[in-house]
């Protein structure tokens, strides 16, 4: 018997709805996830968002699961805003390897006024090598989001992470209504809207499920919605967090799916240690974008190769290229420079 797909948008996604669909056989979930992908997408069809980090370290904030805080000692050097030149040779190398959109992340709890001129003058950069841009900074209060909107920035990313009862556990240095508000001055502004969250924090079904909520409540959804996978990283508070089930990732996925119907779902940290198989199931039950790039911001990501080899094995191509054959033939390496000691802190 064939499922029934009652799923209008006039109906609130309350988590008790959405737990309902993370609770159903993966085989029903997954076909109403499909059959919503199928109104709105190509289902063959995947974004490729590229990542640089242009600051990195030294962040003032104490999200439990980011290698990036300075609260926590993982090893990592701080280091200064990156200059324009270097971004946008490693913008221009994303962008030979099949990227259509360049995210730039920097380990800020907000932007300071002054950096946001080496900001605009980037965002105008990438966009003339004919990227999307996307920009992570921390939050921004009403003016600095209209700035960016002015410096022709295309989305700005802002996740909410989990649920506003388990969020709490993972950050104490600002409040749930802080990044409520910082999207509702992006959104204001004009700008699009990336927000999404992180699963395998040892956050409970019930979480997830009102994170999603709080998403689909966004008015209107975010265009894009990472999903991240946590990635344990040695001396943060959540580096022995318990073993996420990779089914249940697949479930927010198909849940993602189901209650943003028009957004980009977006596998992001943690694809690597998905897989392949379990990143297929992914795919099959919604997902329609990725981080691509051997990097995420400083930790590992899945091989820019492994990507391509995989969307040739389940004939998948990138966003605006015709066939896997059409994406360029060779990756373009990723452009490094080590900072001198002198000038990191
Ligand atoms: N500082 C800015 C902020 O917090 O909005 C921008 C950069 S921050 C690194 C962007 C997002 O990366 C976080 O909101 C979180 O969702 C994700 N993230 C950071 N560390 C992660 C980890 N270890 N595993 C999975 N996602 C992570
Ligand atoms: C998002 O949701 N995930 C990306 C991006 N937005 C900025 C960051 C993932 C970071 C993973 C750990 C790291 O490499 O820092
Ligand atoms: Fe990491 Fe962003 Fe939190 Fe800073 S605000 S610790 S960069 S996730």
């Amino acid at each position: 018997m064939e499922p029934e797909l009652n799923h209008e948008m006039t109906q609130t996604w309350t988590p008790e709805r959405i737990e309902t669909l993370l609770a159903l056989p993966l085989p029903e979930l997954i076909w109403q996830a499909q059959q919503v992908h199928r109104q709105h997408f190509d289902p063959t069809e995947v974004q490729l968002s590229s990542l640089l980090s242009i600051k990195t370290g030294g962040c003032a904030e104490d999200c439990g699961y980011c290698p990036q805080s300075a609260h926590h000692d993982t090893g990592l050097a701080a280091g200064k805003l990156m200059d324009v030149d270097l971004v946008l040779a490693n913008a221009r190398a994303a962008k030979d390897a099949g990227a259509g959109r360049f995210c730039m992340g920097a380990a800020w709890r907000e932007p300071k006024d002054r950096d946001l001129d080496k900001v605009a003058e980037i965002v105008a950069g990438v966009k003339a090598l004919g990227l999307e841009t996307c920009m992570t900074l921390g939050m921004l209060d009403r003016a600095q989001a209209q700035r960016l909107a002015d410096a022709g920035l295309d989305f700005y990313n802002h996740n909410l992470d989990t649920s506003p009862e388990f969020y709490g556990e993972i950050i104490s240095t600002r409040t749930y209504q802080e990044r409520l508000d910082t999207l509702d001055a992006v959104r204001d502004a004009g700008l699009q809207v990336c927000c999404g969250g992180i699963v395998g924090m040892g956050e409970s079904r019930r979480d997830r499920a009102a994170l999603l909520a709080q998403l689909a409540a966004l008015s209107p959804q975010p265009e894009s919605v990472p999903i991240n996978a946590l990635v344990r990283v040695a001396g943060t508070p959540l580096e022995h967090a318990p073993d996420l089930d990779p089914f249940e990732f697949v479930r927010v996925v198909a849940a993602a799916r189901i209650c943003l119907p028009k957004s980009r779902v977006r596998l992001s940290a943690g694809r690597r240690e998905l897989g392949d198989g379990v990143q297929a199931l992914c795919f099959l039950a919604g997902a329609n974008s990725i981080f691509y790039g051997d990097t995420l911001l400083v930790t590992g990501n899945a091989e820019v190769d492994a990507d391509r080899a995989l969307f040739a094995r389940l004939g998948l191509h990138a966003d605006g290229v015709a066939s896997p054959e059409a994406v360029p033939a060779a990756a373009a390496p990723r452009v490094v420079a080590l900072q001198p000691a002198a000038e990191r802190g």
